[in-house]
């Protein structure tokens, strides 16, 4: 029998891989959207598989709204994707990040143990709770210290969603995902602002890149990867919680330096600090330079994953380097750019 899956978040990176991955898998896919006065369907219409999914109107805010959308379409698995997912806006929005990442969640769990508790459930945790991480490499069993709003609300979903699969044996599960990252990764995140802002400053649209803290270490993986441990959590018998790590970390100078070869730019780093440049030795011009205002309130300075949990009882692996995810990244840029085709 055909599945039915409902994706909230589907017009957001891992909403494109996973949806590509379950219409390939023969699921009928619904499509969870928040209202927007011009309709974000870009990365759908990217990945060619706008037309065979269903939309439907959701907000994570709305509980009246998420309990009809469940009604209508019935699903055996629902993946909530959807959040407010940028770290750094959740200073600026705490309230706001809080009712959509936190209490979001426990909105989709209560509609969920009303309608039909046998639905499958896929909550996208992160790996910023464990935030000034308290051992390394982090696991399932590492305490978590989460360093931002986001951070915090996004714990709130984890523990809530353990609490509903201890409390009513709901086969709900918990992926702390590190870093995932991919061609349709959103511009404000540092690997895209890093891929697009250098094809800029190659074709002369800007000058150089404005980043903060290049210090930052990040267990960086491919998207497609791990949509494929989300719907792999959700074929095992019981509701569990797993990381899916690459288990190599990164700072983000590396990035900039491999993204940045691969667009035509040799960089090196001079000065500490809020005065560090990466000058391009072969133009001696500056094409990145920090700009402290862009500095977090609180850091998560480390990131690094141990996904044993999930090679073991999943078969999970990931599949896409640090060097070939720049690599890919920074060539589909290079490639917008020049053609004058950035959709989002
Ligand atoms: P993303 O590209 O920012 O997508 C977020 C999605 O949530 C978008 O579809 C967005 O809709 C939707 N959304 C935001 N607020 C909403 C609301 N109030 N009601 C309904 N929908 C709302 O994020 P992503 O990178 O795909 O990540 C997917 C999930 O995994 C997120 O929960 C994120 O926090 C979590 N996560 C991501 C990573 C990562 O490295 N990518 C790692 C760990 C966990 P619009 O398109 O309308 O804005
Ligand atoms: O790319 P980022 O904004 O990702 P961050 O904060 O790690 O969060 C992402 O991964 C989480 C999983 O660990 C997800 F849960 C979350 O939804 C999101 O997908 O920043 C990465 C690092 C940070 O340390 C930041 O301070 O890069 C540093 N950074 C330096 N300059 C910058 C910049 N980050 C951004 N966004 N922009 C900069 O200019």
């Amino acid at each position: 029998m055909t599945k039915t899956a409902l994706i909230t978040g589907i017009t957001g990176q891992d909403g494109a891989y996973l949806t590509r991955l379950l219409l390939g898998k023969g699921y009928r896919v619904v499509g969870a959207v928040r209202r927007n006065s011009v309709p974000n369907l870009t990365r759908l219409e990217d990945m060619g598989v706008l037309k065979d999914v269903e939309l439907v109107g959701f907000d994570l805010l709305e509980l009246s709204n998420i309990i009809h959308v469940i009604e209508g379409c019935r699903p055996d698995e629902i993946y909530n994707l959807a959040a407010q997912s940028f770290v750094g806006a959740s200073f600026d929005l705490p309230v706001y990040t809080g009712d959509c990442d936190a209490l979001g969640v426990v909105r989709i769990l209560e509609a969920i143990r009303m309608i039909n508790p046998k639905t499958r459930f896929y909550q996208a945790s992160t790996s910023e709770m464990f935030g000034k991480v308290r051992e390394t490499p982090q696991t399932e069993m590492t305490p978590f210290h989460p360093r931002s709003p986001y951070g915090a609300a996004k714990l709130y979903g984890h523990a809530i969603t353990v609490n509903y699969r201890e409390s009513y044996g709901m086969h709900a599960s918990s992926g702390i995902l590190f870093n995932h990252e991919s061609p349709l990764r959103g511009q404000e995140f540092v690997t895209r602002k890093v891929t697009l802002g250098l094809a800029r400053v190659k074709h002369g649209h800007a000058e150089m890149v404005e980043l903060g803290n290049l210090d930052a270490k990040r267990d960086w993986g491919f998207a497609g990867d791990y949509v494929e441990g989300m719907w792999r959590m959700l074929q095992q018998e019981a509701g569990d919680d797993y990381v899916l790590a690459t288990g190599q970390t990164h700072a983000v100078r590396d990035f900039v330096q491999l993204a940045g070869r691969v667009i035509g730019f040799d960089i090196a780093f001079e000065g500490h600090g809020a005065s560090e440049q990466g000058i391009d030795r072969k133009s001696g011009k500056t094409v990145v330079r920090v700009n402290e205002k862009l500095y977090r309130p609180a850091e998560v300075d480390l990131l690094l994953g141990h996904a044993a949990k999930a090679e073991r009882k999943l078969g999970w692996k990931h599949t896409v380097s640090f060097p070939d995810l720049a690599t890919g990244m920074a060539e589909a840029d290079e490639q917008r750019v020049r053609d004058n085709a950035v959709r989002f």
